[in-house]
Parts: C-alpha cells; sequence; structure tokens
C-alpha cells in the first residue's frame, strides 16, 4: 500500500524533526520535576492549539545531519560516502551554531582538511573517525541519531540496510558501541515501518525481534542486547511501575549510544499504553513527551523515538499546527517524498 507507505516516510523524517525541536530546549538537564512536567504538558498543547504565534523554533545536529544524509542519497540515488561526508562538512561550516558533539566537529574539520588535498577520499573518509578519542573512535549517538534516512532508502532490504547503516555510521563514529547503536536504531525504525499501525503492536515481539537481530550483530560481548532485555523487563513491569528516575538509572539518558537508543525504544513501547500526568490521547506526541521527561540528552532520545513512533504511526499522527511551529517541517516531508520514490523505483 503506497499511500499507507508514504504515510510512514513522512512520519519518520517528521518525527526525527519534532523530537528534536521539543526536545532541545531540555537537553542536559536531569530527569525533569513535577513542575517542569506540567510546564512541559501546557507547552506541547499551546503548540498543538496556536498557528505560528511564536517565532519558528529551530533544529539542532541531529536534524542538520539528517537532512544532508537525506540531500545525498536522493541526489546520488545511491550510497555515496564521500559525497554524505562532504555534505556534513559544508553544512556544518554553514550552521556552526546547530550544537554538534565535540568529536563529531573535530572529524568534519579533518574532513574539511582531506577534500582540500583531494587525497584518496574513498580510503581516507573514515579516516578522522577512527582517530578522535586517542584512536579508539566515538561511542556517541551521533550515528543513531542521523540515520533514519538510510532505514527509509533500505528499507525492504535488510542486509543492505546493515551494511549502509556501517558505512554511512563509520564518517563519523568508529567505536563499535556507535556504530551497533545506529544498526539498532535503524532496525527499530524498519520494523515500524513494516507493521500496520491499525493493529495493535505486539510490544514483546517488536523487543524480541531487536533482542535476536542484535544476538547475531554482537559478536564478543553482547551490550546492546542485554539493555534490550533490560528494556523488555522494565515494559512487563506493570505492579511496580517504574518512574523516570528509574528508567533514567537503568536505560541511561546521555550522549551515549549504549545509554540513548534502547531508551529511545523504550519510549516508543512504553507510549502504546496511556502513560501518568500525559494528557493526550496523540500516541506519538505521548513517546515524543515522555522521552523529554527523562532528562539528559533530551533532544535525540526525542528524535529517536519521534523517528521510531513516526515510522510506525506515520504522518497524520503529526498535529499540523505543532509542525507549523518547527523550522522546515516542509523540506522535511519533502524529503521523506523523494526518498520514498527512490526506494520504491529501486526494488
Ligand atoms: N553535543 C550535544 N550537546 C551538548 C552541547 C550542545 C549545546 N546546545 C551547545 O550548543 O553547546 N549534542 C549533540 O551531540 C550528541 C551527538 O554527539 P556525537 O555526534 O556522537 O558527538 P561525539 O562528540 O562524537 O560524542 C558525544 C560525546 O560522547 C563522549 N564520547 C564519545 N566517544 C567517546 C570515547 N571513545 N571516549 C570518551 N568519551 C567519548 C564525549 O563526551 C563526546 O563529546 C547529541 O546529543 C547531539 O544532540
Ligand atoms: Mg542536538
Ligand atoms: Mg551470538
Ligand atoms: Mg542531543
Amino acid at each position: 500500500d503506497l499511500e499507507l507507505l508514504k504515510s510512514k516516510f513522512r512520519g519518520t523524517m517528521l518525527g526525527v524533526l519534532v523530537g528534536d525541536v521539543l526536545g532541545s530546549p531540555y537537553e542536559g538537564k536531569k530527569v525533569i520535576s513535577c513542575r517542569k512536567k506540567i510546564y512541559l504538558q501546557r507547552r506541547l498543547d499551546t503548540l498543538e492549539g496556536t498557528k505560528f504565534r511564536e517565532p519558528v523554533m529551530e533544529f539542532t545536529d541531529d536534524s542538520a545531519m539528517t537532512r544532508s544524509l537525506a540531500e545525498s542519497l536522493i541526489e546520488k540515488r545511491d550510497l555515496d560516502i564521500v559525497d554524505i561526508a562532504k555534505r556534513f562538512v559544508e553544512n556544518y561550516y554553514q550552521e556552526p551554531y546547530r550544537g554538534y558533539g565535540t568529536g563529531s566537529i573535530s572529524v568534519l574539520k579533518k574532513l574539511r582538511k582531506l577534500k582540500n588535498k583531494k587525497i584518496e577520499p574513498e580510503i581516507d573518509v573514515k579516516g578522522p573517525a577512527k582517530a578522535i578519542f586517542d584512536g579508539r573512535g566515538s561511542y556517541g549517538n551521533g550515528g543513531a541519531m542521523k540515520i533514519a534516512p538510510v532505514s527509509l532508502y533500505s528499507y525492504n532490504n535488510y542486509d543492505n540496510l546493515l551494511h549502509y547503516v556501517k558505512e554511512v555510521t563509520q564518517i563519523t563514529h568508529a567505536h563499535e558501541l556507535g556504530i551497533n547503536g545506529a544498526i539498532l536504531q535503524a532496525i527499530a525504525i524498519q520494523q515500524s515501518l513494516c507493521l500496520h499501525p491499525s493493529e495493535e503492536l505486539n510490544v514483546s515481539n517488536f523487543i524480541d525481534d531487536l533482542i535476536n537481530k542484535m544476538d547475531k550483530i554482537e559478536v564478543e560481548s553482547q551490550p546492546y542486547k542485554e539493555r534490550l532485555k533490560r528494556v523488555k523487563n522494565l515494559l512487563s513491569d506493570t505492579r511496580d511501575e517504574p518512574n523516570e528516575q528509574r528508567i533514567a538509572k537503568e536505560l541511561g539518558n546521555n550522549v551515549r549510544a549504549l545509554e540513548s537508543v534502547p531508551t529511545a525504544i523504550f519510549c516508543f513501547l512504553k507510549a502504546q499504553k496511556r502513560i501518568k500526568r500525559i494528557r493526550t490521547n496523540n500516541p506519538v506526541r505521548r513517546a515524543i513527551q515522555y522521552a523529554i521527561t527523562l532528562g539528559g540528552d533530551t533532544d535525540t532520545i526525542a528524535s529517536m523515538t519521534g523517528a521510531i513512533a513516526g515510522a510506525f504511526y506515520g504522518h497524520e499522527k503529526f498535529s499540523r499546527l505543532l509542525l507549523s511551529h518547527c523550522e522546515q517541517a516542509d523540506r522535511f516531508e519533502e524529503l521523506a517524498d523523494e526518498l520514498l520514490g527512490i526506494a520504491t523505483s529501486k526494488s
């Protein structure tokens, strides 16, 4: 069903943007207080209920890099990591104020020098990422935060998806945890794309599928698999419902991929049902709002949550009024449509 797929592609790209935009004012704070929760509830109610009275809310590096990646896939109609790296660099120098991570900034600066020297780009494009953090590479969530367009591009080919995610992520993240975090986020989005939003989501199947896939991907130690098992346990603990502090402690809420990608998956799955003190019937908004209440790296966790939720529910669940407040919402929808054109013409 092409109409449904179109809606899901749009939902994915809008989820990245909306989560980032709504989450970024809270980035870096602790689990948010009761008073802040009420404020957040009112703020989102206002944004969903007013047309463009406030200035447009700006996105950060998460959406900026997602946009560059989507634009490259569309322009090249293929995965071209040299072109993607170039676009990351150009975009960073055009808008350096978007709140990039320190590791990513040093990679982008080195990539610019490489470009000037024009040395064997196919080999060297992954070089700077390998050099940072004393040669260990970054385990930040910057790989996962920008990966959504690859899930769309390869939505119907799992093996290609894994290969492409690894290639793209290695431009900025060489650490295994950074790469596997991007893989987990990409396959969570892909799973959501393949499910029908009018049928109730089977939460335990969704998480079991991810656990089985990560079991094959993580060869030696299995930290992501272990976190996903925690997600499963926390979701099934209905008697003693875990509060935000406990979620942040057990799953994490920071810039490390290991301590944010499983958290985003948890937020999406938790929001299948009503959540105490979050007053909305909209499951996409509920997921994003809940992700923000966990504090820490709120823009990125809300953005990754938004992408997975948007991929499941589709774009109809995004309030048009809310979107009117988000910088470049139309552009993100347009990119989704163009990615759909390419992804469906390939197969
Ligand atoms: N950078 C931020 N937020 C903080 C400042 C933003 C603020 N608004 C401002 O303008 O000042 N947010 C963005 O960064 C995260 C994505 O980060 P990315 O792209 O993965 O960057 P990086 O630097 O590679 O990794 C993030 C941090 O993780 C630690 N780290 C990573 N690998 C490490 C290693 N091998 N050893 C030690 N530490 C490692 C470092 O502290 C990195 O700086 C998103 O939240 C995005 O929104
Ligand atoms: Mg950011
Ligand atoms: Mg195994
Ligand atoms: Mg962030």
